[in-house]
């Protein structure tokens, strides 16, 4: 069971000891197949982590690795790798004053891996929020008491196909809808969205680095669209390409595979090569990350919103309090748990209410109780490092 503690005051010694982390392969059949340009998903298998400290406090965090490396390079194998070969022995049994000495810990000699880092140093900041009897929101000094919720819609097989979804969406209440796209499945399907929806509704497109230096006509003719931004044309490295690209555009880009790091994110501003930034904790590392980039693209005006990975209802409680965060000015890809599963692992399911979802504040933790006969009966491995 989670148990805050009470009591304590600021300056006892009370550092964060993990004693056990449990790794968990789940499996976790979607809706429907959620088709992107470099690859399709029907049944996510998803690594879940649930680290404990001395005193029983525990908390439970998600992986959002996929299956294949068609998003980024890491794997859901690669990740179990990591954490139980590199990222785990370093933890277990430290003492930790903060959470955010996590990241630091494990950015020594220590490249990539991030999805899997960030698992692991997420669930320290929710072990904390436990232990301080605080919502994560709150210890991450979240300010919003609901956040504004964007549905993705993948590939679809006509333009008729992808308008009627996006009504549906647009009808069910989701303030941003955005459509992934590829070379050939681009332009008449977007202009059939907005055609369907009129010209007020906010309405993205996401490439998955499916676009090549060349195909600009085409991205030029997605700028009459009126679009809110478009996600991630080229390859994850190309910034200077991106840059480029931005020059001939009046849509802003909004990068996501490009932004491994904060570092990253100052390359973007500095090259003007995208003008939005989506946040995924997962491919940053970890909050640490996460809140840096945030902090620099409030300085810097640049609006950032948080992306999503087809997470549990676990790992959706670490982008909704992400999301609380005050430059947080754009609607996430934050759907509720319908959206996905038939029945989530959470208790409760994440709702939404007129496209806001609402965030857990005033208790400690993620918000939500994880079922854990829900998760015992679709793990298919598990192991406990100690
Ligand atoms: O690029 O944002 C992306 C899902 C898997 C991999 C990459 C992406 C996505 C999504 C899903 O767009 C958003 C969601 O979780 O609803
Ligand atoms: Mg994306």
């Amino acid at each position: 069971m989670c148990r805050p503690r009470a009591g304590r005051t600021e300056d006892e010694e009370d550092p964060i000891r993990i004693e056990t982390i449990e790794l968990r392969e789940i499996r976790l059949a979607l809706r429907e197949p959620f088709r992107i340009s470099s690859g399709e998903v029907s049944e996510r298998r998803i690594l879940l982590l649930r680290q404990a400290d001395a005193d029983g406090a525990e908390a439970w965090s998600e992986c959002v690795a996929g299956e294949l490396p068609n998003y980024s390079p890491e794997t859901i194998d690669t990740a179990w790798l990591a954490l139980e070969s590199w990222i785990a022995p370093r933890l277990l049994g430290r003492e930790l004053s903060h959470p955010s000495e996590v990241a630091p810990l494990l950015d020594e000699d220590l490249r990539g891996h991030r999805m899997a880092r960030a698992a692991a140093e997420m669930g320290a900041w929710a072990l904390e929020a436990v232990r301080e009897g605080v919502s994560l929101s709150e210890l991450l000094g979240g300010e919003r008491s609901r956040v504004e919720t964007g549905i993705s819609i993948g590939l679809q097989a006509s333009p008729d196909a992808l308008a009627a979804k996006a009504r549906e969406a647009a009808a069910a209440g989701y303030r941003k809808i955005k459509m992934k796209i590829e070379p050939g499945a681009d332009v008449e399907y977007v202009r059939a969205v907005r055609e369907a929806l009129g010209p007020d509704m906010a309405l993205a497109v996401d490439a998955n680095a499916a676009y090549a230096p060349g195909d600009e006509p085409t991205l030029e003719r997605l700028d009459e669209l009126g679009l809110i931004m478009i996600e991630q044309p080229f390859e994850g490295g190309d910034l200077v390409r991106h840059a480029a690209l931005q020059a001939r555009l009046r849509t802003p880009l909004c990068l996501d595979e490009s932004i491994t790091s904060p570092a990253r994110a100052e390359d973007m501003i500095s090259l003007d090569a995208g003008r939005i930034v989506n946040i995924k904790p997962g491919r940053v590392g970890g909050y640490a990350a996460s809140m840096a980039i945030h902090d620099l693209c409030r300085e810097r005006s640049i609006p950032v919103w948080c992306g999503g990975m087809l997470e549990s209802g676990i790992g959706r409680a670490y982008n909704v309090a992400l999301a609380s965060l005050p430059g947080f000015t754009l609607p996430g890809d934050i759907s509720p748990s319908a959206r996905y599963w038939a029945r989530d692992i959470v208790d409760p399911e994440w709702t939404m209410d007129r496209g806001w979802v609402d965030v857990p504040r005033g208790e400690p933790g993620l918000g939500v109780s994880v079922d854990a006969d829900a998760v015992e009966d679709r793990t298919v491995r598990a192991r406990l490092l100690d």
